[in-house]
């Protein structure tokens, strides 16, 4: 089973990441996974923070010679502005009360965290809820990806909407992506990219924040991943759940999502053909490279909803915690718009589940013997 944890503070030492299950013989290129993390980082609408972390993996165990072992690979990403923060962060030696919070944020974890775990200061909470955490699961992705392009997966992500400003033509091919990469709001248009900024400049002005929506695609993904036998083990139920646990997600859509509830079913199934070349295949992919809890061998669409970072520069109302009077809630330094890191977080989280769904059909305990073993369905 190939499975990873995450720990670590937004203001702690590091952020680290335990990957175990990954086979024996996989090369790994630590440049890959420091660009991943860069990429993670870019991003119009971010705050001061940005300009203070250049997030590097330092890998701890399980890879020698650039090469993973099968023993657990373990991993540190040091975070800088630590150095700013020792006083109130050290695990022995900080003030406890130092920057206390309280005054919780609506839309956060700052509350109901405080209450459940019977503390008296939100700041434990925030600091472990923060979206910091995002960089140790890239890093998790961006290792599951150098597996999976082994057996010739590849996986890209960018943004469709941002606030208002949505990308009007959205049947984009998978190299077009690329595109992505060079925009400061990751999208593919050059004139959605002037609106998305515009509505961002705007919400920053108006202390205000912004969500939108990501896509990720995978293309390459063999058929047969997932199982329709149980809930669990679909792989639909993986990739929401995953893809839900990433902070402020509140939607995922699979293909045409929810588009397709409004449809007759001779719009939205796609019609199956065959060729001697490439086996079975299709015209249209409305499913989104998922049928029946299985991939079914066409590209894999996913989007995710993130909503407005609940940070606000113009404070929405809260309660103080000892008085219970009414306050503006906790404005700490924040980011406007986080959409474009979260459409690479998507990405990388996507990449590690379909990396255990991969495992669990054609995993070995070592690359050659998977190599051996590989006969994609066809
Ligand atoms: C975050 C708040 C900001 C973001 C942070 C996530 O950090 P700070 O409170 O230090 O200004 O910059 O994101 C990152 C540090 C990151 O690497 O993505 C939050 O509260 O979720």
């Amino acid at each position: 089973m190939l499975r990873y944890l995450t720990a670590g503070e937004s203001h702690g030492k590091a952020l680290m990441g335990i990957i175990e299950g990954l086979p024996a013989g996989v090369f790994i290129d630590k440049q890959r996974i420091d660009h991943d993390l860069a990429r993670r980082q870019q991003g119009y609408g971010r705050g001061g923070r940005m300009k203070i972390e250049k997030d590097q993996i330092e890998v701890l165990s399980g890879i020698r010679g650039g090469v993973t072992t099968g023993s657990p690979v373990a991993y540190l990403i040091m975070n800088r502005d630590y150095e700013n923060w020792q006083e109130g962060m050290d695990p022995f030696q900080g003030d406890v009360n130092y920057k206390r919070v309280s005054h919780p944020r609506p839309g956060h974890a700052d509350l109901t965290g405080m209450l459940k775990y019977g503390l008296s200061d939100v700041r434990p909470i925030l600091e472990r809820s923060s979206a910091r955490e995002t960089a140790a699961r890239v890093a998790a992705g961006s290792i599951a990806r150098q597996l999976l392009n082994v057996f010739g997966v590849q996986a890209a992500s960018h943004v469709i909407q941002i606030g208002q400003a949505a990308l009007e033509n959205q049947s984009i091919s998978f190299d077009q992506l690329a595109e992505a990469e060079l925009s400061p709001v990751r999208c593919i248009s050059k004139t959605t990219e002037e609106a998305m900024i515009e509505v961002i400049d705007e919400a920053k002005a108006a202390g205000d924040s912004l969500g939108g929506i990501v896509e990720v695609r995978v293309k390459g993904l063999p058929r047969g991943l997932g199982s329709h036998v149980q809930w669990d083990r679909k792989l639909d139920t993986q990739l929401a759940a995953a893809l839900m646990s990433i902070q402020a997600i509140k939607g995922v859509e699979i293909g045409d999502g929810f588009l397709s509830a409004t449809k007759p079913g001779s719009q939205v199934h796609d019609e199956i053909y065959y060729s001697e070349k490439n086996g079975y295949y299709r015209m249209t992919n409305h499913a989104g490279g998922i049928e029946g809890g299985m991939s079914n061998g066409e590209e894999l669409v996913v989007r995710c909803a993130m909503k407005p970072i609940p940070t606000l520069m113009k404070p929405l109302n809260t309660v103080d915690i000892d008085t219970h009077e009414s306050y503006e809630a906790v404005k700490e330094r924040s980011d406007t718009c986080a959409v474009p890191a979260a459409a690479v977080v998507a990405e990388l989280v996507t990449v590690f589940t379909l990396a255990q769904a991969f495992m669990e059909v054609f995993g070995k305990d070592s690359l050659e013997e998977m190599r051996r073993c590989w006969k994609p369905l066809r």
